[in-house]
């Protein structure tokens, strides 16, 4: 009889046990409550007038490794897809909403916030004290600042900023339930480079992790005593230039980090069931990328990944989806060394670019102009099908 009752108890959702278990434990950023307020509002506007509507995330996550934060792992990401995607999207008709890491590139200030040209080299200073563009970059300027207002006035974009992977899991999550009025017409567009590993919080030092132990003594409560160096430095010859065997185990910071659950399931089932979701894959062996965009795709059954090397991001893409042929979208480009009228072409090839066959530098096509283009398609056939099944 027990055995007839075990056997007829569903057995335990481990993604939504996860769930529960990850967000209990790592708690919520301090605006949460105020960017949901926001995101609501926004969603609801856009929902009631029947507009798409896309979640763009972008911009790395940081991984503290201390409750109050000195120290940080954190990735190579500067948010240049998310903020050029989400300029491309809004010329497509969609209200963004950006979820972005902190002080990451934004849409539209991206073209005057790189490293290499500070914003002040663009302006000079103008008659009666005031202040203007330099001569050469007013046009641009003024085109740029025009889409920027226009998005604003017409509360086209909502910039929500994040700093760590946690506060970046609770944001996604909360956004991505909110967008369930807009049914199909929502798309989550998933570019933030998210970390796969962290400290979780049982294990994290709630102060600075201490490099010596000079502060031991002291609170151990013998606050008069002088902090001795330790025995066993005299022992063990220390030197900083080289490292094992000889820096002692003392001295060391090892790193022990947790994976991150990979919530992308749960996105898929439970938070945003009917939108349609786009994540993005970053390699950077070639031989493995179409694979592993494959198997993200096999194992969450979501709609679109977008495969990407590091080295040739702003080249080339795949794109990975259901039912269709894998597709590379380039940018043309001027082979380096190639003979002929140098005119830039589309190269049709169905495996990664050598990245040593690209021209030096930037390209002069946005990738993400072609990217955005594709994936607006999709989205149209996306929104028929469930709006079709939905009918029947
Ligand atoms: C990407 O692959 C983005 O295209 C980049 C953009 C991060 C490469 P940049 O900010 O770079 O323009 O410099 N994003 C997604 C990477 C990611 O974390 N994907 C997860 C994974 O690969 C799945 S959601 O496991």
């Amino acid at each position: 009889m027990l055995s007839q009752i075990e056997s007829e108890t569903p057995p335990p959702n481990l993604a939504a046990l996860a769930e529960d278990h990850y967000f209990s434990a790592n708690p919520p950023p301090k605006d949460l409550e105020k960017h949901t307020a926001l995101a609501r509002e926004f969603i609801n506007y856009h929902s009631a007038a029947g507009r798409r509507l896309v979640l763009v995330t972008s911009g790395g996550t940081t991984v503290p490794l201390e409750k109050n934060t000195v120290r940080f792992i954190d990735n190579f990401s500067a948010g240049t897809r998310g903020a050029t995607s989400a300029e491309y999207f809004l010329e497509a008709g969609y209200a963004v909403l950006f979820l972005h890491r902190q002080f990451s590139l934004l849409p539209f200030s991206r073209h005057y916030s790189h490293a290499t040209d500070c914003f002040l080299d663009f302006l000079r200073e103008g008659p009666n004290g005031s202040v203007v563009a330099r001569d050469e970059d007013a046009a641009k300027m003024l085109h740029v600042l025009r889409k920027y207002r226009d998005a604003r006035d017409r509360n086209m974009l909502l910039l929500l900023p994040f700093v760590n992977i946690s506060d970046y899991l609770h944001e996604l999550r909360s956004v991505a339930q909110l967008m369930q009025p807009l049914g199909p017409r929502g798309l989550l567009y998933l570019a933030a480079a998210v970390s796969d590993f962290f400290v979780p919080p049982d294990r994290m030092s709630e102060h600075k992790i201490q490099s010596t132990d000079a502060a031991d003594a002291f609170k151990k409560g013998s606050s008069s005593a002088t902090p001795q160096p330790p025995a066993v430095e005299d022992e063990e010859t220390f030197d900083n230039f080289d490292s094992s065997p000889k820096v002692p185990r003392s001295k060391r910071l090892v790193i022990d980090l947790d994976p991150v659950p990979k919530f992308l399931k749960n996105l898929v089932e439970g938070w945003s069931p009917q939108g349609m979701i786009v994540s993005f894959k970053l390699e950077t062996d070639p031989a493995i990328l179409v694979h592993k965009a494959k198997y993200s795709l096999d194992r969450y059954q979501h709609h679109l990944v977008i495969g990407n090397l590091l080295a040739t991001r702003k080249w080339e893409v795949v794109f990975v989806s259901p039912g269709n042929p894998d597709r590379w979208i380039r940018v043309p480009f001027r082979k380096a060394g190639a003979e002929g009228d140098g005119k830039a072409v589309e190269v049709e090839k169905d495996e990664p670019l050598d990245p040593k066959s690209l021209p030096e530098g930037e390209p002069e096509v946005e990738i993400e102009s072609l990217i955005i283009p594709a994936v607006q398609d999709l989205h149209s056939k996306y929104i028929q099908t469930v709006e079709a099944r939905n009918r029947s």
